[in-house]
C-alpha cells in the first residue's frame, strides 16, 4: 500500500479545484455530508470577503469510490469554482504592484514575469478548500479508531479566549469523558460566529475585526486544535523526519498566512523550570482500555507528543495566522514594470479569515494523524488495519511479553 498522501491542483479563479488522495485503504466509508459540512464551515466565520457569497463549495467524487466506500484506488475530488474567470483579462487583469505579505513579489521574480496574477492565482487561500476536503475525507478512517479532531479560534488581535474545558489541568480521561469534552467543545465553538468557544472574548474579537474593516485594515489571530483518541506510539523518534511533531508543524506552517506553530505549552516551555513543564507519569488500571493504556498524566504540557511520538494524551497544536495581506488602504510597493513607487494592488479579500483558518488547520492535522496511523498499522483494507491496531494494543497491554 502506498503512503497516504494528497495532491491539490487548481487556481482561485480557474474552473475547479482538484484533490487526489492516494493510499487510503479499501472499505473506508465515504462521508460526503461531513466533507461538505467542513467545506461550508471553511466558507463561514466573521470577517470573510465577498467570494464566499458566490461559492457553495461541495465535492464531486470522480475516481476511487464505489457504492459509497473506497477500494484502494486513488480518489479524485472536484470542487467547482463558480467565479471562474482565469483567462478573462477584463475581469482578471494583470497585476503589477505586488502586495507586501503576499506571494506576489517572490513568485513573480521566481517565475520570471511582472504579472503577479500568475503567482497569486495558485498561492491564494482558495486552495485551502482542497486541503479541507482531503482532511475531511480521512476523518471517517480516524473515527473508526475513535480519533476525533477539534479546532477553534484561540485569539484574534490582542484578545485571547479562555477555554476551561481544555485549559484546566487534564485529569485522567476515560473514553466517555473525552467524548463529552469533544461534544461540548464543538457545541461552544459552533454556537459562535467566529468559531471561538469563549463567547465573551468573541464579542471583543469581533469588535476588533469590525474596527479593522472600518480602518481598511486586516486582522490575524491564533487557532488551536486538539486531537483526542490517538493511541500511544504514532510517529517515531528514530529519525528527525519520522517525528510526528515535526510533521504536524510542517503541515500547519504550510497553510497560507501561518507564521508560527506551537505544540502543547510551546514557547512557554522555554520560560519555565523543567519541574513545571514535564508531565508526571502515573498508572491507573481503570484506564487500561483508554488510549493511555493506564499510564495517565495529570497535566498535558507536552501536548500529547514526547520524542516525536504520541503519548496517549490529546495532541494540542496552535498556529499563528498573520493578518490578510490585501489591504483596503494599501501599503507602499513598486511597479514591477517601471520600478517606480506605487501603492500595492487591491483585490477583493477578507478582513479576517481566522475562523476559516481553524477549519483548515483542523483538517490538515486530521490528514497528518491519519498518515501516522497508517504508517504504524498499515493494511490494504480497513479490516486489516483494524486487526493490526487491535493486535498492537493487546501486545502493549500484555507487556512485559
Ligand atoms: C478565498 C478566496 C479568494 C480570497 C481569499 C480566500 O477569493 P477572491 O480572490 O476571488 O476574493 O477571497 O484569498 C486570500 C485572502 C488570499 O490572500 O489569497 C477562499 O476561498 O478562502
Amino acid at each position: 500500500m502506498p503512503q497516504l498522501s494528497y495532491q491539490t491542483a487548481g487556481e482561485s479563479h480557474g474552473p475547479a479545484l482538484i484533490i487526489i488522495v492516494n493510499g487510503l485503504p479499501a472499505r473506508v466509508l465515504i462521508d460526503q455530508v461531513t466533507i461538505d459540512a467542513e467545506l461550508s464551515r471553511r466558507q463561514g466565520g466573521y470577517g470573510r470577503g465577498g467570494r464566499q457569497k458566490i461559492e457553495t463549495d461541495q465535492v464531486t467524487f470522480l475516481t476511487g469510490v464505489r457504492l459509497g466506500h473506497t477500494f484502494g484506488a486513488p480518489i479524485t475530488m472536484q470542487i467547482v469554482n463558480k467565479d471562474s474567470r482565469l483567462d478573462d483579462l477584463v475581469k482578471t487583469p494583470p497585476l503589477h504592484q505586488p502586495r507586501p505579505g503576499h506571494a506576489d513579489l517572490a513568485g513573480s521574480i521566481k517565475w520570471l514575469t511582472t504579472d503577479c496574477r500568475e503567482t497569486l492565482e495558485r498561492a491564494s487561500a482558495r486552495e485551502t478548500a482542497s486541503r479541507v476536503a482531503a482532511g475531511a475525507l480521512v476523518r471517517s478512517l480516524l473515527s473508526e479508531f475513535g480519533i476525533e479532531v477539534v479546532g477553534f479560534v484561540r485569539s484574534v488581535g490582542p484578545t485571547h479566549a479562555s477555554v476551561p474545558i481544555v485549559d484546566e489541568p487534564m485529569k485522567a480521561i476515560n473514553a466517555a469523558q473525552s467524548s463529552q469534552i469533544i461534544k461540548r467543545l464543538r457545541e461552544l465553538r459552533d454556537a459562535d460566529d467566529l468559531y471561538c468557544p469563549d463567547h465573551q472574548a468573541s464579542v471583543v474579537m469581533r469588535e476588533f475585526v469590525r474596527q479593522m474593516k472600518e480602518n481598511k485594515d486586516t486582522a490575524g489571530g491564533v487557532v488551536e486544535c486538539h486531537v483526542f483518541g490517538c493511541p500511544i506510539g504514532l510517529g517515531s523518534s528514530m529519525n528527525g523526519s519520522d517525528r510526528l511533531d515535526g510533521k504536524l508543524a510542517a503541515a500547519v506552517m504550510s497553510i497560507q498566512a501561518f507564521k508560527g506553530v506551537e505544540i502543547g505549552l510551546g514557547f512557554e516551555t522555554s520560560r519555565r523550570p523543567g519541574s513545571k513543564v514535564h508531565d508526571e507519569i502515573m498508572f491507573d488500571a481503570s484506564l487500561r482500555d483508554t488510549p493511555l493504556l493506564g499510564f495517565f498524566r495529570p497535566t498535558n504540557n507536552a501536548g500529547g507528543l514526547e520524542g516525536g511520538m504520541t503519548n496517549g494524551m490529546p495532541v494540542v497544536v496552535r498556529g499563528a495566522m498573520k493578518p490578510i495581506s490585501t489591504l483596503g488602504k494599501p501599503l507602499r510597493s513598486v511597479d514591477l514594470n517601471s520600478r517606480e513607487p506605487k501603492q500595492a494592488g487591491w483585490e477583493r479579500s477578507d478582513i479576517s479569515a481566522i475562523s476559516a483558518a481553524s477549519v483548515v488547520m483542523e483538517n490538515v492535522i486530521a490528514f497528518e494523524i491519519a498518515k501516522a496511523l497508517l504508517d504504524k498499522f498499515g493494511g490494504d483494507s480497513l479490516p486489516e488495519t483494524r486487526q493490526n491496531y487491535n493486535q498492537f494494543l493487546a501486545s502493549a497491554r500484555a507487556l512485559p511479553l
